[in-house]
């Protein structure tokens, strides 16, 4: 069977999983979390992200997945809630799942079913997504803000795009890409653009999350230059959602 074929069977069986990485804030309490997929495949082990999302995008199944998702994270909201609990949760929208027809009702229908509070619901695109059907893409950014939701810009700075549309669109949070942390504070480079993102995004009002931090000297770096929340393999690598739930009935 081919990777599609067998993505299908994955997505209609249980063998996709959802994965939640946490997010810390600038004095290292916990947030939130990103929702991560992950496919172990029976024959062909586990299958990386970035290979499996691609050819869900191809076929389209990606939709049906990022609904799965979008109604765990919702779910997960709400249970927060019930417990509680103020933390985030972020989902990742492809494109193609962004520009479904239904999207907007999609994810009034997820809130409303679940009773998630919808400003702990971050969506987070690319900036690919604005490369085509601007006014369009700008349009449901709005419908969906007036949802009560959050939108981010994952792997910000890594996209061809004009920063213009920083100013345009109804955002809440920029993630800066995990190539630009790598090396700091190391690299003057780096170091340069993150500072400068920071310094952009907290003009315009937008919050900032550094992903892929993986050393206390990148969190230092990061925390000495704004950013708001932090996110990588230094805190948490991803693991099982019903995990990280149950990791927080025990701690704090
Ligand atoms: O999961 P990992 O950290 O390996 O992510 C690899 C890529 O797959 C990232 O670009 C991430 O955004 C993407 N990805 C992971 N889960 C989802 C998902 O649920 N939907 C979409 N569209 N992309 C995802
Ligand atoms: O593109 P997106 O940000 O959605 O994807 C997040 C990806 O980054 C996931 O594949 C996740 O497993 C990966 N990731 C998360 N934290 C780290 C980290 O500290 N280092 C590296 N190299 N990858 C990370
Ligand atoms: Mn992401
Ligand atoms: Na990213």
């Amino acid at each position: 069977l081919s990777l599609a074929q067998d993505l299908q069977s994955a997505v209609a069986g249980s063998a996709l999983q959802i994965y939640a990485q946490p997010q810390v804030d600038g004095t290292g309490q916990l947030v939130g979390a990103e929702l991560l997929l992950r496919w172990h495949d029976e024959r062909r082990g586990a299958v990386p992200p970035e290979r499996f999302i691609a050819a869900a995008e191809e076929s389209g199944l990606i939709s049906r997945m990022g609904s799965q998702v979008l109604h765990q994270a919702c779910a997960t909201l709400a249970l927060l809630a019930r417990r509680g609990r103020q933390l985030g949760v972020s989902v990742n929208v492809s494109p193609r799942q962004f520009r479904q027809a239904d999207f907007v009702q999609q994810v009034r229908a997820a809130l409303q079913g679940s009773g998630a509070p919808a400003q702990q619901l971050t969506l987070e695109v690319t900036e690919g997504l604005l490369l085509e059907n601007w006014q369009a893409t700008a349009e449901r950014m709005h419908e969906l803000v007036a949802l009560g939701v959050r939108l981010s810009i994952d792997d910000f700075g890594t996209g061809y795009s004009s920063l213009a549309y920083l100013k345009k669109l109804p955002l809440y949070e920029l993630k800066i890409d995990r190539s630009f942390v790598q090396d700091v504070p190391q690299d003057d480079n780096d170091a340069a653009i993150v500072r400068a993102i920071v310094a952009v995004a907290h003009h315009l009002r937008l919050h900032v999350v550094a992903e892929g931090v993986e050393t206390q000297a990148q969190a230092d770096f990061l925390r000495q230059h704004g950013c708001d929340a932090l996110q990588g393999y230094l805190y948490a690598r991803p693991l099982p959602l019903a995990q990280w739930l149950q990791s927080l009935e025990s701690g704090p």
